[in-house]
């Protein structure tokens, strides 16, 4: 752990934090009916967006899932603006139109968590291929689950990239349900990772509990891929500490000492314990970031709540193209 600097071990540290702060609150607003929707928590599976992103740059592309505020975080988007998204807000990243399962930043290089399962993994395809025809050596990432794992289209891309190389790494996050069905009823390999030898690419197994196991096998698989050897597929062995989205009850399909288990290897926790036991670190620094990271998410949330919906006028603009306005009109009975 020492050859990595402090900076991004702190870095890490700050963005798994983060990341769980800003689960807890989301989910404590969904429930209050603050926000517009429900939300799928990513609470307990920080380590992976974080291991995997500390090695990306804003030209770097990710794609994401239903679960995807991790992924945003640790790709650097605005938490005040993804709470102003889940809001309904007009400052939203999205203009208060997408919620949850839509945030996306450009900008950052955060192409779109994506309602649709299985559907961020072509995408990811197509931005490593478009910074292959662009001469450009930045990478694509595609977040899917142990569920998504088993879309055809996942296959598609996986083959496709394979043959050509493309600088694009497949990371499933394993957090062994989807929904309440257990991988091991859904999968005929207990190992998806596995599946990588039909395409010819590297299969790595990571623990997704363990921020530097998935740091170092994702730098790994990130070098790689920069260096024009092609894709691998990381298996990040990992747990959501929650139900499937915010209105589920997990105890109906998993056991309460199988959650215990999972938390007494909590990424933050453990992390932490490390960093100080390591002398990297101090637990009045760790308390200090800790702290700032409460007043962040507290200020998202006020910037959320003090921010206006979206004006009626825009009910469609930024959703069709180019809509005649007496259609519209006609279409919402709006008078504008
Ligand atoms: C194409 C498609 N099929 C089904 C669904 C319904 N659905 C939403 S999430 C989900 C489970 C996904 O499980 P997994 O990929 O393991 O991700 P996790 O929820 O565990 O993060 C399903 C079946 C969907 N949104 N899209």
């Amino acid at each position: 752990m020492l050859e990595i600097t402090k900076e991004r071990l702190l870095w890490m540290f700050r963005t798994m934090c983060t990341i769980r702060e800003f689960e807890e609150r989301a989910m404590a607003e969904v429930s209050a009916r603050r926000t517009f929707g429900g939300m799928h928590s990513s609470a307990g599976q920080e380590a992976v967006p974080t291991g995997v992103c500390a090695h990306l740059g804003p030209k770097d592309a990710i794609a994401s899932t239903h679960r995807g505020h991790g992924h945003c975080i640790a790709k650097g988007v605005d938490p005040r603006l993804m709470m102003a998204e889940l809001f309904g807000r007009v400052t939203g990243t999205n203009r208060g139109k997408g919620g949850s399962m839509h945030i996306a930043d450009m900008s950052k290089g955060m192409l779109g968590a994506n309602g649709v399962v299985g559907a961020s993994v072509p995408l990811a395809v197509g931005a490593a291929l478009a910074a292959r025809l662009r001469g450009e050596d930045s990478v694509a990432v595609a977040f899917f689950g142990d569920g998504g794992a088993n879309q055809g289209v996942i296959h598609e891309s996986m083959n496709l990239a394979a043959i050509w190389k493309l600088p694009v790494i497949f990371v499933c996050e394993n957090n062994l349900y989807a929904e309440s069905t257990p991988v091991e009823y859904s999968s005929a390999v207990p190992d998806l990772a596995r599946r990588a030898a039909g395409y010819g690419i590297p299969g790595v197994i990571a623990d997704g509990m363990d921020v530097l196991d998935v740091y170092d096998k994702a730098g790994a698989a990130i070098g790689r891929a920069r260096a024009g050897q092609g894709p691998t597929f990381l298996e990040c062995k990992t747990y959501r500490y929650y139900g499937h989205f915010s209105g589920d009850n997990p105890r109906t399909y998993r056991t309460e000492e199988e959650e215990r288990a999972y938390r007494a290897r909590d990424p933050i926790l453990t992390f932490r314990q490390r960093l100080i036991s390591e002398g990297v670190s101090t637990p009045e620094e760790l308390d200090a970031i800790q702290r700032e990271v409460v007043a962040l998410i507290e200020e998202a949330v006020r910037f959320a709540d003090q921010s206006p919906l979206p004006p009626a006028e825009d009910l469609l603009a930024h959703v069709y193209v180019d809509i005649p306005k007496d259609w519209l009109v006609r279409c919402t009975g709006l008078t504008l």
